[in-house]
């Protein structure tokens, strides 16, 4: 039963070594003695990607052997972390490879921190993607993923006083070993110019005259299923200066206007826009994502042609495409465009493939975050797409929204994918809609929402369109990669298959009392604490004691998820432990994890805050150390891979209703932590898998918070009637944490009153503190956390991004799977 950790490694650590040399001499320039880690680090990955390249191929012979059905997963945001211990997991190399470098003096681990993190992407959104492509290439399920090959990813945070500091992010300035670049591929993108109207045939014929042509060049990296699964690719698009050059005016003194054109082509995938959930309403990110899906349908339609040429009866058979997000919405009047102005396809056939081939994924219902673009922009950037959206919506209105609901124009006017209003814009998720055949939420309470309050209309006219799939994480990564303590005690008491069969945790709840069992698994827990409390010194300087109870918030920073509350919390059980010494409390480290979008200042005043009350905190010798707080700088997928598994507590705190999903509460709880947190995305379904003893549910529902608002909520109820809830605003308010800078911290006491606290923190507060008293007494009793520590990680079988997967498949996709012929 042990059968996939003991499966044998496809190399001997002899012979791995031999590659390792090879490399580090042959293609690094160097040798052992003079050798940089970062170059030892360089050579093991080549050496790596040798048998990472070998399963490519076969996969790809395999694809074209039997013209396979594929999907195509559009995505502005890939956020894929470090690859090489992954990519040694998957392969089943991690053992070998460990042993090959001590042989060489070298130790994995410290070569592992050598790689940057491949930082394509803002948070759940970007994650969910890579994790969702970690499932297809295990399940051996045909799949390409396509973005965007960002010169900087999400920048580097930072701090300065306690305030965020951005820095650019620099992923690949020495060159990244995974990716191969596909010059072979590239295409041409075009923007900007006019449509003319030509009356030739039977029907006019539009052609657009484009102002501007940019080359789009592909950048494969290879992802690697886990046990000898398909290795499917990751095809990432940058912009380039077409060749095409115009050598009149170049020798007319041009010289300059052509560098000049050259670095606004380039500008186009040079760095990752890092809002999330706001809708910037850029030009430049209107292109980004134009410049994305132009190429990838181009390369879609290319490989489909390729083995059919005009035949187009099996396109959409062969052919999925999945919108993560309306973020690649324009692919639909893309595809659209290219069928019939360059296909000569008729509208009504263009129209009804691209409703079987694209399907679209909402990730949220922040009326802040839902894309419009103005009318105006889309005529000045992409004229022909503007045209045809107007069809689009002219067909939907007259035919399928004026049958339904006959003179009816104020439902036309909800329905219509162009809002009216002093500014035309163009509303991007009724587009996703009207082009998908499946449009899905990503938890079960956030579908419901999508179809109640939404898209009801839409709901009431496609009954079957609207669906759930709720989200997941890849337990390779995220257990088996990130917790190898864990790991190993699991091993040795079910089957070693568990990160293939996540199910098959549920095998530990018959542990779960077991004194034993619970002695060992709190001993993993222990001993991820003292890895992460060196790091935490390494990175702050702050010492804190790996017998406290770690408690963990670590996503964007936003309102919304309410990191605020958290902190009103800590400063609640400080002054309680100021007023008297003796409060009973188990000792608790307090550890946040965060990025503020830039341009968002509430946000980053809320870091800014934590920063000065962790200061105050961490060098008041009154409390005894009960109470530690620590923000760890530069939050991202290498720094979560740490603190998660030293996590017994998971806070999960937004208003219900706002998070979509979320995903790290799936992958604190599948690593032992339990969840305080509301009713709001997955944490409902977290809470059922687990059972209500070993979650701690708290505040409003997303019902309550309706009537809230519905019978009109004002904060200024609690600030005046809760003297604690009082004293900690008004504490904010003080110099207390920001001597001789009275008033520094007091935007969130404003937000939080005059404001209106939209996110309802004071409502929520009572009972948050409640349940983190719930959270204390529960950690006194070892044994009863020991049991519910367990039984969170035995009950996330269902959290395996390769159930989500089998769910798209199922319901959206239709795919086969084919395990490579080798
Ligand atoms: C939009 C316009 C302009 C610039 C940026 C954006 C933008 C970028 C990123 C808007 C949103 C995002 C990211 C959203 C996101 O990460 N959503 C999260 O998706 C997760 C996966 O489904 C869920 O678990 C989270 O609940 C959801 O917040």
């Amino acid at each position: 039963t042990k059968a996939a950790s003991a499966r044998k490694a496809p190399v001997t650590a002899k012979a791995l070594q031999g590659k390792i040399i090879q490399h580090l001499r042959g293609t690094q320039g160097t040798y052992e003695e003079k050798a940089t880690p970062q170059a030892w680090w360089r050579a093991t990955s080549f050496a790596v990607n040798e048998f990472v390249m070998a399963g490519l191929t076969d996969t790809q012979k395999t694809h074209s052997r039997y013209d396979t059905r594929a999907v195509n997963y559009l995505s502005m945001e890939f956020l894929m972390g470090r690859l090489l211990s992954n990519n040694l997991h998957n392969l089943h190399l991690f053992d070998v490879t460990r042993a090959a470098l001590e042989g060489l003096g070298q130790n994995l681990d410290d070569l592992l921190e050598e790689e940057p993190d491949m930082a394509l992407g803002n948070g759940g959104l970007g994650r969910l993607a890579a994790c969702f492509l970690d499932s297809l290439a295990t399940m051996n399920l045909p799949a390409v993923g396509y973005g965007i090959h960002y010169e900087h990813g999400l920048f580097e945070q930072h701090f300065r006083d306690g305030r965020q500091i951005e820095r650019p992010d620099a992923w690949r300035e020495y060159g990244n070993p995974w990716e191969v670049c596909r010059p072979e591929s590239a295409q041409q993108v075009k923007l900007y110019g006019y449509v003319e109207t030509r009356y030739e045939g039977a029907t006019p014929k539009k052609v657009w005259h484009a102002g501007r042509t940019i080359k789009a060049v592909p950048w494969d990296i290879p992802i690697v299923g886990y046990d000898g699964a398909n290795v499917n690719i990751l095809r990432l698009w940058e912009s380039r200066a077409t060749n095409f050059f115009d050598w009149d005016v170049f020798n007319a003194g041009g010289y300059v206007d052509a560098q000049a054109e050259q670095a606004q082509a380039e500008t186009i995938s040079k760095v990752l826009y890092p809002n999330d959930e706001t809708d910037a309403g850029k030009e430049l990110r209107l292109i980004q994502q134009y410049f994305f899906c132009a190429a990838s349908v181009a390369d879609i339609v290319r490989r489909y042609r390729r083995a059919h040429g005009d035949d187009w009866t099996s396109f959409p058979k062969l052919v999925a495409i999945q919108l993560n997000d309306t973020h690649p919405a324009i692919a639909i009047p893309e595809l659209m465009r290219v069928l019939i102005d360059d296909y000569d396809m008729a509208w009504k056939d263009a129209w009804g493939i691209c409703q079987q081939v694209f399907s679209y994924t909402n990730h949220t219902l922040l009326p802040e975050a839902l894309e419009k673009w103005t009318v105006r922009l889309f005529e000045k950037v992409l004229p022909r797409h503007l045209d045809i959206i107007y069809d689009i919506n002219h067909q939907f209105l007259t035919q399928q929204v004026d049958a339904q609901w006959p003179g009816d124009d104020a439902m036309k006017q909800h329905l219509s994918i162009i809002e009216e209003g002093h500014e035309r814009m163009v509303r991007m998720g009724h587009l996703s809609v009207v082009g998908s055949h499946k449009v899905n939420g990503v938890a079960q309470v956030h579908s419901d929402l999508v179809r109640t309050d939404l898209f009801p209309e839409f709901h009431e006219l496609w009954p079957e369109k609207l669906t759930n799939v709720t989200n997941g994480i890849t337990p390779r990564r995220w257990l088996k990669a990130c917790n190898p303590r864990l790991a190993a005690l699991i091993d040795q008491h079910i089957d070693a298959d568990w990160p293939l069969h996540l199910d098959k945790l549920k095998g530990l709840i018959a542990k779960a009392d077991d004194a034993k069992f619970q002695q060992a698994f709190m001993a993993v827990k222990r001993e991820n604490k003292v890895d992460l409390v060196a790091e935490i010194h390494r990175l702050t300087g702050i010492e804190v004691s790996p017998d406290a109870l770690f408690d963990v918030q670590i996503k964007r920073l936003h309102e919304y998820k309410r990191q605020h509350l958290n902190l009103l919390h800590i400063l609640a059980l400080y002054r309680r432990l100021l007023d008297n010494p003796e409060y009973n409390m188990v000792p608790r480290v307090f550890l946040f994890g965060a990025k503020a979008a830039p341009g968002y200042h509430l946000a980053k005043d809320i870091i800014f805050a934590i920063n000065k009350v962790a200061e105050r905190i961490n060098n008041d010798s009154r409390i005894g150390g009960k109470l530690k707080v620590v923000m760890l700088p530069n939050y991202r997928v290498s720094l979560a891979e740490k603190m998660i598994p030293a996590a017994d507590v998971s806070e999960q705190i937004s208003t219900a209703g706002k998070e979509a999903s979320g995903t790290g509460n799936m992958k604190l709880a599948l690593n032992g932590a339990l969840t305080i947190g509301t009713l709001d995305g997955a944490n409902i379904e977290i809470a059922e898998e687990a059972g209500a003893d070993h979650c701690f549910i708290f505040g409003l529902t997303v019902d309550e918070v309706k009537a809230l608002n519905a019978r009109g909520y004002n904060p200024y109820d609690f600030y005046d009637h809760d003297e604690e809830i009082r004293a900690v605003l008004d504490w904010l308010d003080s110099d207390y944490f920001t001597p001789g800078q009275p008033g520094a911290l007091a935007s969130i006491k404003h937000s939080l009153l005059q404001g209106g606290d939209p996110y309802k923190v004071l409502a929520d507060f009572r009972a948050y503190s409640d349940a983190q008293r719930n959270v204390d007494e529960k950690y006194r009793d070892g044994t009863a956390w020991a049991r519910s520590a367990i039984i969170n990680t035995a009950t996330m079988g269902k959290f395996n991004s390769d159930r989500s997967i089998q769910d798209y498949v199922d319901r959206i996709w239709h795919l086969k799977a084919y395990p490579r012929d080798n």
